[in-house]
């Protein structure tokens, strides 16, 4: 029996000691981690976009963390065509109601996410009883219906809206989606305006991945340069910020946000994280359609995760924040596209099963080199 007991008690240790991966960092005291949201004050909002998890109170460490740290949400998928309107006479609030309240009672900055978009959007939204393709003005009306229920249920609540997502190919044209094909190129300025309706004091943005790209970012000043000219009600640009140790160049970045405030309207890093795994082919946009198989030289740092890229990971956050202070002015808002490393997409994007470590806090809640990097930037 004791020598059992004796066996157990090593186990214990020896799977005690397992968990403290190599190179960790210890825990830093509570009072050693300032607040993000109050080391940008004076800059701009920070934020995150939350799951289900998070909101409804499950991920309690995760809760604690956005309640300390961000004074700004967005829901990653809940309120997606596909999940608040499954069917065409059929609004599912139930998960997105439980987003707007968690933000309410914490005061913070409500960002809806997204109202019209190609993908995560059922067919039917296309389609008429028969299965046909709806007609220009049948389209139009449910668009209208869509953002119109969507946006009047939460007038006064949400803050701003990602009201048109990624719209754009790579090389700056209007991507050929269901929505182009049956309205036209008016589709964009009809959900603005539909929006407006709704909610005429909530900030309603273009919302994008690869903006820093010169062909897309022209697009960008095309696209937002005519809804402007046309009065359609525009009031930001939301650069998706999927970006990658060596992608892309701080210079081009600062000229898109530049470039964009240079209209006349909000700009803001709206979906950031920094991939940090190899990349299987050389493409950087964020299209969540594009899927690649898993090898394993693909996915190098399951165990661990190396001093040298924890380094250079907060190196490229420390870049990124250096240029985000400088253009404060042009600024409203970061958002990080989740809260710890666990949540990210990017496990699971473009290979499904991978361990990523894109964001500021770990898999344990703890803020890694690049969070207090990150803080450093305001402190220089
Ligand atoms: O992070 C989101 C992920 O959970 C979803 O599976 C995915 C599918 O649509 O969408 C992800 O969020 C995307 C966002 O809505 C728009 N920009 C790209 C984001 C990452 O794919």
């Amino acid at each position: 029996m004791m020598r059992l007991t004796w066996t157990c008690l090593l186990t214990l240790v020896l799977v005690t000691a397992a968990c403290e991966a190599p190179g960790e960092e210890p825990v830093p005291a509570e009072e050693a981690v300032p607040a993000l949201k109050e080391v940008f004050a004076d800059a701009f909002l920070v934020g995150a976009a939350l799951n289900p998890d998070q909101f409804y109170g499950r991920d309690t460490l995760g809760v604690a963390l956005i309640t300390k740290h961000f004074n700004t949400i967005t829901p990653e998928n809940v309120m997606k065509w596909e999940q608040i309107h499954p069917e065409p006479d059929r609004y599912d609030f139930e998960a997105a109601d439980r987003f707007v309240a968690f933000g309410e009672e914490r005061d913070l900055f409500i960002v809806g996410h997204t109202l019209v978009w190609h993908n995560q959007t059922p067919d039917w939204v296309f389609e008429d009883d028969r299965g046909e393709p709806l007609t220009r003005e049948a389209l139009l009306e449910r668009m209208r219906d869509h953002i119109q229920t969507v946006v009047g249920r939460y007038r006064g609540r949400v803050d701003g809206w990602d009201v048109v997502n990624e719209a754009l190919n790579e090389d700056g044209t209007l991507r050929p989606t269901r929505w182009l094909e049956i309205i036209g190129e008016d589709y964009l300025a009809h959900a603005f305006r539909f929006a407006h309706e709704a909610d005429p004091q909530a900030e309603l943005y273009y919302n994008d991945y690869s903006l820093t790209n010169p062909a897309k970012r022209e697009g960008a000043v095309r696209l937002v340069q005519g809804l402007l000219d046309a009065g359609v009600p525009v009031t930001g640009i939301g650069m998706q910020g999927h970006y990658a140790l060596t992608y892309p160049t701080l210079e081009e970045l600062e000229t898109s946000i530049t470039t964009f405030a240079g209209l006349g309207v909000d700009v803001m890093i709206t979906e950031l994280d920094v991939a940090v795994l190899p990349r299987p082919s050389e493409y950087w946009g964020a299209d969540v359609t594009r899927r690649e198989e898993l090898r394993a030289e693909l996915d190098p740092y399951r165990e661990a995760f190396p001093d040298s890229m924890q380094q250079a990971l907060a190196d490229r956050y420390a870049d990124f924040f250096e240029v985000f202070l400088r253009q404060q002015e042009a600024l409203t808002r970061v958002t990080f596209w989740g809260v710890t490393d666990g949540d990210s997409w990017l496990n699971n994007w473009p290979i499904r099963g991978r361990t990523s470590y894109p964001l500021l806090f770990d898999r344990a809640y703890r803020p890694k080199p690049a969070f207090f990097a990150v803080v450093a930037t305001a402190r220089e």
